[in-house]
């Protein structure tokens, strides 16, 4: 089944293992490093901030900044990968100290809207048409602090922007419920996919599912991917997994719960994903455990069992899940997926 789907990650999920409560443990590598062991573990595609292109961008010019995304294009180019998205990354910089789009400040709000044209500008130079929005700091830690109706006419303006500045782009809003904020304003693929129908060409805004970020916001995954494929508006996904309600994890695809991973495959093999060219995009961060020789395998082993559940997908005996149905013996049903995961 391998090559029928192709995969992407990004370079920060080859990491050193830092986290609020302690140092790196791991030692940096190279971005140019980071990009030779892509076809080796199976990838194809490359995703990106902005400034995983090009780094301290904030401090260049346009023409700078696409002069350096030009040079990664050339590095891309050279290892046989393509750029599958840019993502503007909005909540470093202190001007996205309480949101970018939705700042109260409207200094800072123009700052993200500059900082997003300067990520279609890169994305344009890495040839890819795909923007990714994680929406990171457009929320609250305290609900009195911003105005929720404004926050949404302020985020639907933004894309307004982004669309209007470049007319062959396609955003994909990548939904979270928290982390780093209490709340965020657009929560789930719900809440994106009729953000999309406040701007000005709703068939270019589309979704980017993470695993992780619906499990936090208490919903089902493979819901949202249906809901989302309902709407044709699946354009990527953040494959991963999520052990509860916690910090936002990003373990391993299928680690936590295989059965919830299985289901997610299911769905987007049934309705053909990845046959417009979506790849199939992991976000998934090695444990802090894990020694620098063997930092990668987190990739490698969830690409494994995405593939070894697309086979599960298709060899389970679809006229027993259909009669089962008919039969409303769920029981069964639980016990024929059961036994089919455990090989029984
Ligand atoms: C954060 C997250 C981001 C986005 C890209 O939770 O998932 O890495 O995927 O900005
Ligand atoms: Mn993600």
């Amino acid at each position: 089944m391998a090559g029928e789907y192709r995969f992407s990650f990004g370079p920060w999920n080859i990491h050193e293992g830092s986290d609020p409560f302690g140092p790196t443990v791991r030692r940096k590598i190279a971005f140019a490093k980071k990009l030779k062991l892509y076809k080796k573990l199976g990838f194809d595609g490359v995703q990106f901030h902005d400034d995983d292109a090009v780094p301290g961008m904030d401090k260049l010019t346009a023409r700078q900044i696409v002069k350096e995304a030009k040079d990664v294009r050339k590095m891309l180019d050279g290892e046989g990968l393509a750029a599958e998205f840019v993502a503007p990354r909005l909540w470093e910089n202190p001007q996205t100290i309480d949101g970018g789009y939705t700042s109260n400040d409207p200094a800072c709000r123009k700052y993200a809207r500059e900082r997003s044209r300067r990520c279609i500008d890169i994305a344009v130079a890495l040839k890819t048409d795909l923007i990714v929005l994680w929406l990171a700091r457009e929320g609250t830690y305290i609900r009195e602090a911003k105005d929720s109706k404004l926050a949404v006419d302020r985020l639907a303006e933004a894309v307004d922007d982004m669309l209007a500045y470049h007319s062959g782009i396609k955003i994909a809003i990548e939904p979270k419920p928290n982390e780093p904020m209490d709340h965020t304003y657009i929560p789930t693929t719900g809440h994106a996919m009729a953000l999309g129908y406040l701007t000005r060409d709703p068939k270019r805004v589309g979704v980017n599912i993470e695993s992780a970020h619906a499990i936090l916001a208490g919903l089902d995954p493979s819901d949202e991917m249906g809901f989302a494929l309902a709407y044709d508006k699946l354009f990527t996904v953040h494959l991963n997994d999520q052990n509860g309600l916690k910090f936002d994890q990003d373990k391993s695809f299928g680690s936590a719960n295989l059965r919830r991973a299985f289901d997610q495959v299911r769905i987007l093999d049934k309705y053909d994903y990845g046959q417009r060219g979506e790849f199939v995009g992991l976000d998934v961060k090695a444990m802090r455990t894990q020694k620098q020789a063997t930092a990668t395998k987190h990739l490698s082993n969830s690409r494994t069992v995405f593939l070894k559940l697309v086979e599960l997908s298709r060899s389970l005996d679809e006229s027993r899940v259909e009669a089962l149905t008919a039969d409303r013996d769920y029981e069964e049903l639980d016990l024929l997926i059961m036994n089919h995961l455990m090989g029984a």
